[in-house]
């Protein structure tokens, strides 16, 4: 296998993904481009789109470049995230319906679920219940993923194996809706009224536009700031989606720096420490001794890593410490 190819599927076998799924037309493809436009450098990752519906996306952090100040690194490397673009969903998918069950063949394979809502109208645009409905939109495309679990669970008691394994369930996991707004809505300060709200059931939302964030992505830094203070928002409904994506699959960021490259990695919440730097190297698992660690405000503050390590700040780690959001990691095997 090419070198290239081999390290693009490595990396994303490594990362984390989030399948878009809702409705026909309600906005996934556009959502889908806008976020592969604003893909990872391509001189890090050979290849932004390995599958023309699978897009690797940067997690934007600003701590990490406030920690490439210290030590002027040749490469600085977010941490990634992959969006799949699913197929629309119609009634029935369940049952085989327009692309059924290539449609939950690729939830399946995604770790959470962002789940697109029309909230735009545009009669030019066809709506396939003709009406904008999200609480009935959001029904229907949650019933087909309960029908598609009871399928599965009586196929399970089917094989009356009592060894089979725990398939996991699409209504297992984890939800972000993003409602697609239209930029009027947008600037209009649109918000999701009382009945919407109780089918989100406080799960986690992003409001946002798909067109403005494709704009937004094709944007130059400068434009980029004049359509945010013109529609009044603070980041881009992309990043917010990215960050959100975090926060509900319970991730954290942690970062090695050197002069060579300045990195940050994912992990779950309340990893050990040798399960966390797996991501930097497979073998590290294994082969952990122990580990540096300081958290990166700290080393800033203090100017680098000799400093803090005369002034004692930095703290040396067993396998039984935790991961913390914003550890700077420095792995000895
Ligand atoms: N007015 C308006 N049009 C939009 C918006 N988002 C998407 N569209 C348009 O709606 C049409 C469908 O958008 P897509 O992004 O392809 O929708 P999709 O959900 O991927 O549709 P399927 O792949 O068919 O399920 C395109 O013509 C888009 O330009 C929006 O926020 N406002
Ligand atoms: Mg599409």
């Amino acid at each position: 296998m090419d070198v290239f190819v081999y390290i693009a599927y490595y990396l994303l076998a490594m990362s984390l993904s989030v399948g878009i799924v809702g409705l026909p037309n309600v906005g996934k493809s556009t959502l889908f481009k806008a976020l592969t436009k604003k893909a990872v450098d391509i001189q890090n990752y050979p290849f932004t789109t390995i599958d023309p519906n699978v897009g690797v996306v940067a997690v934007p952090d600003e701590r990490l470049f406030e920690l490439a100040k210290i030590s002027n690194p040749k490469k600085i490397i977010p941490t990634i995230i992959e969006f799949i673009d699913i197929a629309g969903l119609v009634k029935g998918a369940a049952q085989g319906e327009g692309l059924g069950n290539k449609f939950l063949a690729n939830i399946r394979e995604a770790d959470a679920i962002a789940h697109v809502v029309r909230i735009f109208t545009d009669e030019k645009i066809t709506h396939v219940h003709n009406k904008i409905d999200p609480t009935n939109d959001i029904g229907i495309v949650e019933t087909e993923l309960e029908l598609a679990d009871l399928q599965t669970k009586e196929r399970r008691d089917e094989k009356k194996n009592k060894d089979l394994p725990v398939l996991e369930l699409l209504t297992d996991k984890k939800v972000i809706f993003i409602l697609n707004v239209s930029e009027k809505q947008l600037i209009d300060g649109w918000q999701p009224d009382g009945e919407l709200l109780k089918t989100i059931n406080g799960r986690d939302s992003v409001i946002l536009s798909t067109p403005l964030e494709l704009a937004l992505s094709e944007a130059t830094p400068e434009e980029k700031k004049e359509y945010l203070d013109e529609f009044n928002i603070t980041e881009s409904g992309l990043d917010s989606l990215i960050k959100t994506a975090y926060k509900t699959l319970d991730l954290i960021t942690f970062f090695t720096t050197g002069e060579d490259e300045t990195r940050a990695w994912t992990a779950k919440k309340n990893d050990l420490i040798p399960k966390a730097v797996k991501a930097i190297h497979t073998d590290f698992e294994k082969l952990f001794i122990r580990a540096e660690v300081i958290n990166w405000e700290t080393l800033i503050e203090i100017g680098g890593w000799a400093q803090a390590k005369s002034k004692g700040l930095i703290k040396t780690v067993g396998k039984d410490y935790i991961i913390q959001d914003g550890d700077v990691v420095e792995v000895k095997i």
